[in-house]
């Protein structure tokens, strides 16, 4: 079993309701017992392109999926839930993003893993440490030193699990 982060987004169609259902979908990957979910935050759009405000959580869970076999279910949940997303930086009704496969380092042509923006996103860092405050990530850096207020402010809470 792996232990796994994966991150929510959703700023169209009813971004709550969506990453409540991505949610119920994640639970039927996860090992029994073992799924969390941090609060869902609102947070302003990063980037150019203008676009509503974004709806962000966490979910960690244990997994005996592959890294790639995750990276499709992830994928066919995202498309079940009717994904848009026509701008590369623009709105989309659901994102997830495998942010951490226990202690792996992983870079083929479909996924890099740790994701590549993490450590400069309050929207993965804050809820990310809601549900495993004491991270390690796989170069040694502890998740509380990436932490700080600012970035803590950027975000207001939408909803508490
Ligand atoms: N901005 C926020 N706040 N949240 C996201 O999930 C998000 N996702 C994206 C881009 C367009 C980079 N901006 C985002 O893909």
């Amino acid at each position: 079993m792996a232990q796994v982060y994966v991150a929510l987004g959703a700023n169209l169609a009813d971004p709550i309701s969506q990453l409540d259902n991505a949610c119920k979908a994640l639970l039927s990957l996860a090992a029994a017992d073992s799924f969390s979910v941090s609060p869902y935050y609102r947070s302003a759009p990063m980037g150019d392109v203008e676009q509503p405000d974004y709806v962000n959580a966490v979910a960690g869970f244990k997994t005996s999926l592959s890294p790639i076999d995750l990276l499709d279910a992830l994928q066919s949940i995202e498309n079940q839930q009717g994904r848009l997303r026509e701008l590369r930086w623009g709105p989309r009704t659901l994102d997830l993003d495998l942010l951490l496969y226990d202690d792996q380092c992983i870079d083929s042509p479909r996924l890099v893993v740790p994701h590549y923006g993490m450590r400069e996103r309050s929207f993965v860092l804050v809820p990310l440490s809601d549900i495993a405050a004491d991270l390690i990530l796989p170069d040694g850096t502890a998740l509380s030193s990436l932490l700080n207020d600012a970035l803590r402010a950027e975000l207001v809470i939408a909803q508490t699990p």
